[in-house]
């Protein structure tokens, strides 16, 4: 899965103006670099980042959603939204990839039941504004799961089947370096509730802090080792900034562990 984020143009002077022409130019480079999936999203999650309003998220991703799926593209759409969900159906996106497991506006359930799409649920402990702010679990493991387990019991109810359900355990949501640790070394745990399993650990936080305190954009290599320490453990489905990087690393993984590249 690569990511595509649509949000305000850095050349322009901090208006709104959105660049959708490049975001789709990316989504099209990432499908020919080998991503099954386009992530799209148009709200930043970051902890302290301005809230956009719904009309205006709608407004940014809908045309990028609408260009790639015209192309044939699978596309996800990265919201807590049910009016940026029903836009983003609309728009033909047929993955709905939400950081609060549909569990941010009570909408969400029903309108992904009725249609075919598929879900990605994530857990996060709080909101991303303060969620980092001294997170704590009794046993991370254990919670993360009986979250996402219960998270899939509501869809399961509301008629969503787990074939069209991926669980996340939210790296970096709500979590320390120890707590994503942690949830990374059990992901067997994770693949117990039967359903695909998705880890997004590009280029966040935690591995500055296991390395030399590096920007997000000099992360490669420690999202690299993350990816494929996931899919060793089981991962189904990474969520990634460097689609062709994490190709090559993958390619070669298979070939030694599996001699069928
Ligand atoms: C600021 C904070 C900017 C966090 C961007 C982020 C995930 C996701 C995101 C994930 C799923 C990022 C995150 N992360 N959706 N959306 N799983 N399913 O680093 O880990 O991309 S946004």
């Amino acid at each position: 899965m690569g990511i595509v984020n649509v949000t305000p143009d850095s050349f322009s002077d901090g208006g709104e103006t959105v660049d959708a022409a490049a975001a789709v130019e990316r989504g099209l480079t990432f499908a020919r670099e080998g991503a099954d999936i386009i992530d799209v999203g148009g709200e930043s999650t970051r902890p302290g980042a301005k809230p956009v309003p719904v009309a205006e998220e709608v407004r940014r991703v809908v045309p990028v959603i609408e260009a790639l799926a015209a192309r044939g593209l699978v596309v996800s759409i990265d919201t807590r939204h049910a009016e940026v969900i029903a836009a983003a159906l609309n728009a033909g996106a047929r993955i709905i990839n939400d950081v609060t497991a549909l569990q941010g506006d009570p909408r969400s359930l029903s309108l992904i039941a009725a249609s075919e799409a598929s879900v990605v649920l994530m857990h996060m402990q709080g909101e991303p504004r303060t969620m980092q702010d001294d997170p704590r679990y009794g046993d991370v493991v254990a919670e993360v799961g009986d979250f996402l387990a219960q998270r899939v019991a509501a869809c399961e109810a509301a008629g969503i089947q787990r074939h069209r359900i991926a669980i996340d355990p939210g790296i970096g949501f709500g979590k320390t370096l120890a707590h994503n640790l942690a949830v990374l070394r059990h992901l067997a745990v994770f693949r117990r509730l039967g359903c695909a399993l998705l880890i997004g650990a590009s280029r966040k936080s935690f591995i500055a802090r296991i390395s030399r305190n590096e920007p997000p954009l000099q992360r490669l290599g420690g999202s690299i080792a993350a990816a494929l320490a996931a899919v060793a453990a089981g991962a189904h489905i990474l969520r990634v900034h460097d689609v062709a990087a994490t190709q090559q690393a993958l390619k070669v993984w298979r070939a030694i562990h599996l001699a069928t590249p």
